[in-house]
This record gives structure tokens, C-alpha cells and sequence, in this order.
């Protein structure tokens, strides 16, 4: 292997849209925290760079969505994104954000240097405009019927119920989805990056890292054998960084286009007089962390782009993980089947190293896999308190117990005891080899193996019997079994923060440099002699049933929080809408209905009489609140029984993105039976 005297290490930058899930942390980030932080004890030069992707149209629906300008989404989510890395003990050197004007300013730099240079292409294309909001539509905001399977709110570049990826072109029926209006074609002119020119030069690329994972290999193959065509690194667009051109207003420049830029920016926030070393010198070790769905940006479109722009190192490293599931089903954001890392921390305070420890176990390294809360409890259970919480309590409780908290002496160190310690040493090493080689389940695999050597040697050894007969064996064995569990101590470093500091504070563990796992000696000593240490506390407890069916009731339950804009329905004519009797009413008197959590039985004064209607907004409104209320409602309703009382006709509410009702009442003061038009 090529021996490279620094490495930078990059996770995909996360969309500033939206909070994080259980899913974003083991595809990526995780995995690249717990190699950074071990070649940072292993003392390399290496630096960790992320921050917010604030581009694109991800951002703008979602901004549309909370009616918020897209400046306050980003900023929003932003910060929740930053303190939840901050909090899940992610430990970015710099954690940055694309809409800085650094950013801006490198990205533009990239596109200039490329136009100056004669490498794009510029082209006129028919494009999708609606001419009522007097914008082109991004695909995104074309609806329309999918050609493959018939499902009438296909979006522009995707069909979210076949899940075939579309043009707008292939919609029938297209409209904005901005104005439902019908969008004409008009010409428009863009920027493209002849990808093609790139063919050869970028399969030599990939074929000369034959160690890629399968999975990453396989992608860009497939990409490779279709043939790359050049690629608009422009729109038409209101938000992102404006293409630096005279006669370019109203353009930007494509997310993907900046948002790899973004891991240069940061790096020269980062080091302002040192970042070059870290992308352009080739003794750098680049190496991307991003999910599967994020491979043929950072294994083709990104690597292209730096060897046009001629001064940068390739990527060396492209570890891509699959896709995490949930309890057997897809993550979704829209359906709200997630489990939010913030939410997370707020239920589960005391246990962030539990999330990152079964997270870890269940990596989606080579193909899929599925979280599960029982899968969790039983991982903390088994795992984290039995096999390594009660090592450590053990150790340290007899060490107590029998020395005061002092290590004993070793003076009758004989075989089994060298073995224990030699077999600890190779775990560390198998450790770091798995984890120099991103298979990170392995490396945590060895991490626990420690604590299981120490289990072993405890059972083999008995200290508390030996006590009383065999004195000076006692001594060895506890002196042994201190030095295991301070290197269980240090290989935790990677993986579990949070039991590090706290093992750091109950073995008053001093500075032990842990290159000495590679020197030549097979035995170590982190712990001396006499070494007084601090009294034992708990560092895993059990998880209660009740606590982990809690979870799995809130997942199913859930709220359609972080639902995406629906689509809005088909056109009908003047006519079907006219047959709608909209009325105001009063409000007279409310009750919640028996038995029935989501009902309430209001009366409301219809201009003529008193009507019943039956509503389903229990859950939101108390009755009190509602009374003298003016509503709207729909007043021709065939009547129909709700748990046997009649209800004659229904209530318009507003439901918001996080599920809550909302009703519809009239500005100003129209009587009772006034027509809604
Ligand atoms: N924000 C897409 C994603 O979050 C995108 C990654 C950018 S990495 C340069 O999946
Ligand atoms: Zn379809």
C-alpha cells in the first residue's frame, strides 16, 4: 500500500432541509468519525471537514413548505444539524456551510476557470417555464402522470411510486406544481461539462483502485459501460451561488456542481495559509464518506471536475455504505418512518455512546440492513452492560475491595497471564487493520473481544478465590486485569466517546501513548504499580421493555411531521367545485364524544338553525376553546353517523406540516349562512 504522509477526510455534506436520522449517521458519519479519531491516536496528520449543503431545491420545496424563505430554512436547520454532530460526539475539524460567501467565491472561481478555458459547453434547450409565477420550473416542480406506471403525481425527475427516475419530458400531462398552471417550453440557456471527453481518463481512474468496495465499484461500472454525456452544471433558478457571467441573471450554478466544492471551502476556513497541502500535494489521502445514493458524484462527476480543473488529488478512497432500514421498512423522510438523531438525545441523554455502538454494529457496509429498537435494547443488554460494563465493575470493584484501589504488584506473571495480555495487544491491532481498511463492524467487534478476554481470564483466574490461598497470584491477576481494562479504555476511544471519559476518570488513567500497540514488546503496561485509581460507577444500565415499546409505539404513531409539499390534485371543472356549499357558522357549543379520542360533537348556528356535525379535532382543540368561534364548513354533506350521533356536514381545517389542525375561520364578521365562494 502507498504510504501518504497526511489524509483528508470529507463526509457528505447533509441538506440543510431537514434534521438528521439514524440512517445519515451510519451511512456516513460515523463511520468517518471513528476513523478519524483513531488516526488521530495513531498521531497522523489528518483532517475532518463537513458542513451544511444550503443549495438547490431541497431547499426551496422545504422552504415553500414552512413558509420561510429559503436564508431561513438553511439557517434553521443549520444549526440543528451542527449541534446535533456536535452532541452525537462527531468530531469535525470544521463544520461548514455553502451559502458562506468563501464558498461562493471558490465555487465561482472553478466555473470561471473552466469557461475561461474553453471546457464548457454552452447550449439552448427547451425548458419547462410557468408563465403565471413567470419561472423555469426545476424538475422537481413539474408534476404530472407517470409513463410507467400511470400514477398521476410523478415528479419531474422521479416517479415516487415506481420509483423509475424521469425527465419532464417523459411526464404526460405536465403542470407546475408551483401554480398547477399548464408550463410552455421556452429557450434557455445553460453551462455543461463535457463529461464525456472524460471516458477514458476516468475508467483508467477506477480501475486503478481494484480495492474500492464492491458496491461502489459496481455503480460506477455500470455508469462507465452506459457512456457519460455532458452535464448542465447550471439552472435557472433563484437560489444558490449566481453564475459569475454577464448575461447569466437568474442563474445558478447546479447543487452538485458546488456542494463537493464545499469540502475546499471548508478546508480553507479551516487552514486559510495550509489548505493546498491537504488537496493538491498527491503525498494527501483523500477519502470521501457519503452513502450509496451519493456514489457517482464522488466517484465520477467530482473526479472529473478536479482533473479539469488540473491542481487537485484524486479521491483514494470512496468508502460508501448501502442504505439502513427502520424496523424492516425504508427510512423516509416524508412518511416520517425515521429515527431523528435529535429526538434521540433528547429521550436518550446518558446514552449516545448506546446509539453509536449498536449503529456501528449494524453498519450497512456491504449490503442493506435493519435497525431495530429490540435489536437495540438487546445490543445494550448483552453487549454493552454484560459483557463489557460488568468486566469493568468487576476489575474495579475487587481491585477495591482487596487493594484500596491500588494496582498490585506482578511479580508471578506466568502464562496464561503474558497470553491474556498478548491476546488483548492483537485485538487492538486487528482493530486498527479493520478500521484502516473501513470494515468498522469488525474493528468494534474486536473492540468488545477485549472485554471478553478480560471475562475469560477473571472466570480462569478466580482472584477472589485464589485470595485466600494464593495471595501473590491474586495481585498478578488483578494487575493484569487493570492494564486490560485500561486498553479496553483506549480501543473504546473510536467507538464510544462518552465511557471513555468516564473509564479515563475511574482508572485516573494517565497519558499512555497508543502507538505502543505497534511496538515491538508483547506485553504493556498502561496502568504501573501502585497506581491508585477512582471508585467504580455503573457504565451501562439495562434498558426497561417499557422504554424501548415506548420508541416503537412513537414510530408508529407518529405525527406526519417533515411530510413533503402533497402534490396537488388534478384540475376539475368550475362546475364540480360549484356543487360545494362552503358556509360560515357559529360555533354554539362543543363536547368531546365518548369513547372516541379524535371526536368532538359541535353545534353550530347555520344562519337558520342549530346542526350537529361530528369533527375530528379532538386532538387539537379543547371544546371551551372553540365556543363563539366563526368557522367555515361544508354545509351539503350527506349527513352520516359518527358513533351514532348524525353529523350534518363538515368543518374545513388546515393541516400543517407537523400534522396539526388548524380551522378555517373568516377574516371580518359575515353572518351566519353567509355563502363561501
Ligand atoms: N447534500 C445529498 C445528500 O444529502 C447531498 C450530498 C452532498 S455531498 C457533496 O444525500
Ligand atoms: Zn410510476
Amino acid at each position: 500500500m502507498k504510504e501518504f504522509k497526511r489524509i483528508t477526510v470529507t463526509a457528505a455534506l447533509p441538506y440543510a432541509n431537514g434534521p438528521l436520522h439514524i440512517g445519515h449517521l451510519s451511512g456516513a458519519y460515523l463511520p468517518a468519525d471513528i476513523y478519524v479519531k483513531y488516526q488521530r491516536l495513531r498521531k497522523r496528520d489528518i483532517i475532518f471537514v463537513c458542513g451544511s449543503d444550503e443549495h438547490g431545491v431541497a431547499i426551496t420545496i422545504r422552504a415553500m413548505k414552512e413558509n420561510l424563505s429559503p436564508q431561513q430554512i438553511v439557517d434553521k436547520y443549520h444549526h440543528l444539524l451542527k449541534d446535533t454532530f456536535q452532541k452525537m460526539h462527531i468530531d469535525f475539524d470544521i463544520y461548514y456551510r455553502t451559502s458562506s460567501l468563501l464558498h461562493h467565491q471558490t465555487a465561482q472561481e472553478f466555473f470561471k476557470k473552466f469557461y475561461d478555458n474553453h471546457q464548457l459547453i454552452e447550449k439552448e434547450t427547451y425548458q419547462y417555464f410557468d408563465t403565471e409565477k413567470q419561472i423555469f420550473l426545476a424538475d422537481r416542480y413539474i408534476n404530472g402522470t407517470c409513463p410507467k406506471c400511470g400514477y398521476e403525481n410523478a415528479y419531474g425527475d422521479q416517479c415516487e411510486k415506481c420509483g423509475t427516475s424521469l425527465s419532464p419530458d417523459e411526464l404526460i400531462r405536465p403542470k407546475s406544481a408551483l401554480s398547477n398552471s399548464v408550463p410552455i417550453k421556452l429557450p434557455t440557456k445553460h453551462w455543461y461539462l463535457p463529461l464525456n471527453e472524460y471516458q477514458a481518463k476516468i475508467t483508467q481512474y477506477i480501475d486503478s483502485h481494484p480495492e474500492w468496495k464492491n458496491n461502489v465499484l459496481g455503480q460506477c461500472r455500470s455508469w462507465l459501460n452506459d457512456g457519460l454525456q455532458p452535464r448542465a452544471i447550471t439552472r435557472d433558478l433563484d437560489w444558490g451561488i449566481p453564475v459569475p457571467l454577464k448575461d447569466a441573471t437568474g442563474k445558478v450554478l447546479y447543487v452538485w456542481f458546488d456542494a463537493p466544492i464545499g469540502y475546499i471551502s471548508a478546508t480553507k476556513a479551516l487552514l486559510p495559509n495550509d489548505w493546498q497541502k491537504y488537496w493538491q500535494d498527491p503525498e494527501t489521502k483523500l477519502i470521501h464518506f457519503i452513502g450509496k445514493d451519493n456514489i457517482v458524484f464522488h466517484c465520477i462527476i467530482f473526479p472529473i471536475m478536479l482533473m479539469a480543473h488540473g491542481d487537485f488529488i484524486l479521491p483514494d478512497q470512496v468508502p460508501a455504505n448501502e442504505f439502513l432500514n427502520l424496523e424492516g421498512n425504508k427510512i423516509s423522510t416524508s412518511r416520517n418512518w425515521a429515527v431523528w438523531v435529535h429526538e434521540y438525545i433528547h429521550d436518550f441523554p446518558d446514552k449516545i455512546d448506546v446509539l453509536r455502538y449498536v449503529l456501528t454494529a449494524t453498519l450497512p457496509e456491504n449490503k442493506d440492513n435493519d435497525f431495530t429498537w429490540k435489536e437495540f435494547q438487546q445490543r445494550n443488554d448483552s453487549e454493552l452492560a454484560d459483557i463489557y460494563g460488568n468486566f469493568v465493575h468487576r476489575v474495579t470493584t475487587l481491585l477495591h475491595k482487596y487493594y484500596d484501589g491500588h494496582i498490585p504488584d506482578n511479580i508471578d506473571l506466568q502464562v496464561i497471564d503474558i497470553q491474556a495480555l498478548e491476546d488483548c495487544k492483537k485485538a487492538v491491532q486487528a482493530m486498527g487493520n479493520n478500521i484502516e481498511n473501513f470494515r468498522f463492524r469488525d474493528a468494534l467487534a474486536e473492540m468488545l473481544k477485549i472485554a471478553r478476554i478480560g471475562n475469560k481470564y477473571l472466570m480462569d483466574k478466580e482472584p477472589w478465590k485464589t485470595f485466600k490461598t494464593n495471595e501473590l497470584q491474586t495481585q498478578t491477576t488483578l494487575y493484569v486485569a487493570a492494564q486490560i481494562t485500561a486498553c479496553l479504555a483506549l480501543a473504546s476511544q473510536p467507538f464510544l466517546p462518552e465511557t471513555y471519559l468516564k473509564l479515563k476518570q475511574i482508572l485516573n488513567l494517565p497519558d499512555y501513548d497508543f502507538q505502543n500497540f505497534w511496538s515491538s514488546n508483547n506485553t504493556f503496561e498502561i496502568l504501573p504499580s501502585h497506581h491508585q485509581i477512582d471508585k467504580p460507577f455503573i457504565l451501562f444500565e439495562k434498558i426497561p421493555d417499557e422504554i424501548i415499546e415506548q420508541q416503537i409505539q412513537k414510530l408508529q404513531q407518529t405525527p406526519k411531521s417533515h411530510v413533503m409539499l402533497k402534490p396537488f390534485k388534478n384540475n376539475i371543472a368550475y362546475e364540480d367545485f360549484d356543487k360545494v356549499d362552503l358556509r360560515v357558522g357559529t360555533i354554539t357549543y362543543a363536547v368531546k364524544v365518548p369513547k372516541a379520542d379524535k371526536l368532538l360533537q359541535l353545534t353550530i348556528h347555520d344562519g337558520i338553525k342549530e346542526r350537529t356535525i361530528v369533527s375530528g379535532i379532538a386532538e387539537h382543540f379543547q371544546p371551551e376553546e372553540l365556543l363563539q368561534k366563526k368557522v367555515v364548513f361544508v354545509a351539503n354533506l350527506e349527513p352520516r353517523k359518527l358513533r351514532g350521533i348524525l353529523s350534518e356536514g363538515m368543518l374545513l381545517t388546515a393541516e400543517d406540516s407537523d400534522g396539526k389542525l388548524h380551522l378555517i375561520s373568516p377574516f371580518g364578521e359575515p353572518n351566519n349562512g353567509s355563502i363561501v365562494k
